[in-house]
């Protein structure tokens, strides 16, 4: 008796394109279908394709349209760092998630999800994402002040236009000011971020003041207003008195008082009194302790455990806000492909509870617009586009 079915395209070798079951325990050959094939990644000016996407996932043209893009930033002009190689983590990030495939779905949405065997959980399985490029820099003589602003207007623009949310890899921390000036707010509308550093990049310079970089960005997020307030969460180590700053807007939870339960209070507190509808999350790889992750410029000991940033992470996703965006940035790049530091395998484990977080934040609001549209008749069906002449093999 036939128990199983094909669930997941798992390779296509010439004519013989190979699906497997939900566990992976038997294999078919499928024939060949215009709506098993990739959906390519959009065509951006100033980006350019991966040479393989993050995890091998390439959603089918049968299936909706990515949800969450992803984008790498190789950029280190606002970095303090002299050499510094924060422009090459993207790169190193994408070849580690090669290890770990995400295979996509025969049915409309969905692929074959990530598991965490430390938690339990299981991650990403619903989440239409699609890996749309890395950045490239403007040659000396463009607008060399922001080099790859024009492959993030385009993906940005992409991303507004697909209804998809946007997933950023730096890069330096200056490239957080850079999206948040460009991606698009609703009139009047008044937005979070949520950050988790070890720094509070606020810092002040009598000399290069107006010079926005990885150190002082928080500052001119807030004085410029395109902000409404920043909660920081993570923060520890000493500071002389010129380092310290304080604003209205800006809310600190330090690396000793982080809990999920009390980033959730916070958030909600903050959500409420700056009346804001909107938010986006920055993750700073130093707020890890450096013991779990060291390849960043400017490491600070006694950080939280991995488990307990994780859970504040989550906790940050779960506030009833609606993300509009995600970014990971400050790890450094790796000197091989073949040799990269076990403690990566971290880095791309906080992204993909980040891209998790977001996704069920996501489905959160469109399942409330969902039930709004489904009392007006507009539900529609999800089901399988799988027809065609399968064989076991
Ligand atoms: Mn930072």
């Amino acid at each position: 008796m036939k128990t199983s079915e094909p669930a997941y395209l798992v390779r296509r070798i010439a004519d013989a394109w190979i699906a497997a079951d939900e566990t992976f325990s038997q294999f078919y050959e499928l024939e060949p279908a215009k709506e098993l094939e990739p959906q390519l990644p959009p065509d951006l000016p100033g980006v350019e394709p991966a040479q393989a996407p993050f995890f091998l996932y390439e959603p089918l043209i049968g299936q909706r349209s990515p949800q969450l893009g992803i984008l790498g930033i190789p950029y280190s002009g606002g970095t303090s760092m002299l050499h510094s190689s924060v422009s090459g983590f993207a790169h190193a990030l994408r070849v580690e998630s090669w290890k770990k495939v995400i295979y996509p779905s025969l049915r409309e949405s969905g692929n074959s999800s990530l598991y965490d065997i430390g938690s339990g959980r299981r991650l990403l399985e619903i989440v239409a994402l699609q890996d749309w490029g890395t950045c490239l820099m403007d040659e000396v003589g463009a607008d060399t002040a922001i080099p790859y602003k024009k492959g993030l207007v385009a993906a940005l623009d992409h991303a507004l236009d697909q209804q998809a949310l946007l997933c950023c890899i730096g890069g330096d921390h200056s490239i957080t000011h850079t999206v948040l000036q460009w991606m698009a707010k609703a009139r009047g509308s008044r937005r979070l971020l949520v950050q988790f550093d070890a720094h509070h990049d606020c810092g002040i310079d009598a000399i290069h003041q107006e010079h926005t970089s990885h150190s002082n960005f928080v500052r001119h997020l807030l004085e410029e207003g395109t902000v409404a307030a920043v909660v920081q969460i993570g923060l520890r180590g000493l500071r002389s008195a010129d380092q310290m700053y304080s604003h209205p807007g800006l809310i600190q939870i330090s690396a000793e008082h982080m809990t999920p339960e009390r980033v959730s209070h916070v958030l909600n507190e903050v959500r409420q009194k700056y009346d804001a509808n909107s938010a986006y999350l920055t993750f700073d790889l130093d707020s890890l302790d450096p013991g779990s992750f060291p390849y960043v410029d400017f490491p600070i000991a006694a950080g939280p455990t991995w488990q307990n940033i994780r859970d504040c992470v989550i906790a940050a996703l779960e506030v009833p806000i609606s993300y509009q965006g995600i970014d990971m940035v400050e790890g450094q790049g790796v000197q091989s492909d073949r040799h990269i530091p076990g403690q990566y395998e971290l880095a791309l484990r906080m992204l993909v509870y980040m891209m998790d977080g977001i996704d069920r934040n996501r489905r959160r609001f469109e399942s409330s617009f969902c039930a709004s549209a489904a009392r007006e008749g507009m539900a529609s069906g999800v089901g399988s586009f799988l027809n065609q002449g399968i064989k076991e093999v």
